[in-house]
């Protein structure tokens, strides 16, 4: 099920549930939260059948890594099929509960990591996500910005099949100790854990806890996609103009099409994209209309205030 912005969902909708008090308490202490059953079996399925299908058509173009891995960016780009997940409502209202309405997604990608079975050179691959902004943001700890969901395919319930890894609460942390060159084999960060999940569950993060992919060497094949979002007013990675091109785009609900970067900006004297991506003009902005229909606003946090 994907929300309709123009229907009010009925009381109870997960799409229309915020955030639970314990769930923000654990992420502010934690960085991340595990949505046990985001996706049912059955969904879990169908983008099963997506993403394997995706996997071949890049076995086919040779464009696999050398241990068979896949790695695709722009999630919708490659396949419209996944855009239900951008504003799933098992876990979008986690997303606008921290961010708020003026969103998009700006990063995203499709993952299949079979077993290892050639050798792999090491590379220290922790990490925070936003690239430059652990440089340009002087602050500390540097803003939040942007927050990821991970939907799990495959079983990563026990550690060792390629887990998502990550350094609890070190979020709030600038720096951690690492190599002299990312080639240079050098221990875990104190504290680092896999995290564990079954297909289905989705992994919320937020983009500055220290993490990292881990290789799977399992016999299970790990399957993974991943969405971030970002404040409008920074600028979007993925291929998206090609994406609002495609005469299906028009098929998507107005909050998937504002998540994909839809300019939403009317065209008169004044009014520019930039300022609508600023968020000047709410009434014209799918998810500010959503929440207004369901009374979701909440004036104790400034991204939810209407
Ligand atoms: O694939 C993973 O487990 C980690 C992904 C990652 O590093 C990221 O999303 O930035």
């Amino acid at each position: 099920m994907t929300m309709e912005s123009t229907a009010v969902p009925a009381a109870g909708d997960p799409a229309t549930t915020p955030m639970s008090k314990e769930q923000r308490e654990q992420f502010d202490r934690d960085g991340y939260l595990v949505i046990p059953n985001a996706l049912s079996a059955e969904e879990v399925a169908h983008y099963t059948e997506v993403i394997d299908r995706i996997y071949a058509e890049e076995q086919a173009k040779q464009a696999l890594s050398p241990e068979g891995a896949m790695h695709v960016l722009s999630a919708v780009h490659r396949s419209q099929e996944v855009a239900p997940l951008l504003d799933h409502p098992t876990t979008f209202p986690l997303v606008w509960s921290i961010l708020g309405w003026n969103v998009h997604v700006y990063h995203s990608h499709l993952d299949v990591h079979p077993k290892i079975t050639v050798p792999k050179p090491y590379r220290f691959e922790w990490h925070q996500d936003g690239g430059r902004q652990n440089r340009e943001l002087e602050t500390d700890p540097r803003p939040r910005i942007s927050v990821k969901l991970a939907y799990w395919l495959s079983d990563v319930s026990v550690a060792g099949r390629g887990n998502f890894k990550v350094v609890p609460g070190s979020h709030l942390q600038n720096w951690i100790e690492g190599p002299p060159r990312r080639d240079v084999e050098w221990p875990e960060p104190e504290g680092a854990i896999e995290v564990c999940a079954n297909p289905g569950d989705a992994v919320f993060f937020d983009r500055r806890i220290w993490h990292t992919r881990t290789n799977n060497y399992s016999d299970v094949t790990r399957k993974a996609m991943f969405f971030a979002y970002t404040l409008r007013w920074i600028a979007i990675r993925d291929e998206v103009e090609e994406v609002r091109a495609r005469p299906e785009f028009a098929s998507l609900n107005p909050v998937q099409r504002q998540l994909l970067g839809e300019s939403l900006h009317q065209p008169r004297p004044g009014h520019t994209m930039g300022d609508h991506q600023w968020g000047h003009y709410p009434e014209t902005t799918p998810l500010h209309g959503f929440l207004k229909e369901n009374d979701l606003f909440d004036n104790t946090w400034p991204p939810l205030k209407p």
